[in-house]
């Protein structure tokens, strides 16, 4: 057992980013399974969830003419526009019906403002808007943190390089994660964690 010190963090495991759903990860649900039986191993475990408003701006059906997977210009910079996900309270944005959630303390929602996204666990993508989590773990003592979930290159990649900036100790374990891998942004990110320090396990 992991001590309480060490926090599993569970990334956005969530309908909409399986096979079915509207921003599907391919293989999306196979992490499932293997990420149930790695919470056995930790005391703290928190999970995040994409949470967007209905009119979301990251979403192209919000920009006449645009289609999904373009990049638009955000005030905070390049956003890619997505398909419409996660909207809050809808089928899509719930937790993949297999995933357990009673062994979590914390599940923290992202991307609620209408007009910033936010891929990370710790900040919006204006990269200063706090969510939270870096309070709640540090208030709880935690120092090192394990990274798992959908998708490796978007939400987990964002989480893992913000708690490695913030001094978390920083494992993505890769083989409970599954990509969007869109335009090399696989390849991009397992570099960019590299570089941070990250222990990609
Ligand atoms: C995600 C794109 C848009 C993710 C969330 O969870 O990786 N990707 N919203
Ligand atoms: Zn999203």
């Amino acid at each position: 057992m992991q001590p309480d010190s060490h926090a599993l963090i569970v990334i956005d495991v969530q309908r909409d980013f399986c096979p079915g759903g509207a921003l599907a990860v391919p293989e999306g649900d196979a992490v499932v399974p293997g990420i149930n039986a790695l919470m056995d191993g930790f005391a703290t475990v928190v999970l995040t969830q994409d949470w967007h408003p209905a009119d979301h701006a990251s979403f192209a059906s919000r920009h006449p003419g645009r289609a999904p997977m373009e990049m638009t210009e955000m005030p905070y910079g390049p956003q890619v526009l997505w398909p419409d996900h996660c909207v809050q309270g809808s089928p899509g944005a719930a937790f993949h019906p297999e995933l357990r959630t009673d062994p979590a303390q914390l599940i923290i929602r992202k991307g609620f403002r209408r007009s910033v996204d936010s891929y990370s666990a710790f900040f919006e993508n204006d990269r200063s808007t706090p969510t939270g989590l870096e309070g709640y773990l540090r208030t709880r003592g935690v120092e090192r943190v394990t990274l798992v979930g959908l998708a490796t290159d978007f939400c987990v990649n964002y989480s893992a390089l913000d708690a490695a900036g913030l001094g978390f100790t920083v494992t993505v374990r890769e083989e409970f994660c599954r990509a969007i891998d869109h335009e090399g942004s696989l390849t991009a990110a397992r570099d960019a964690m590299r570089a941070a320090g990250v222990t990609l396990g």
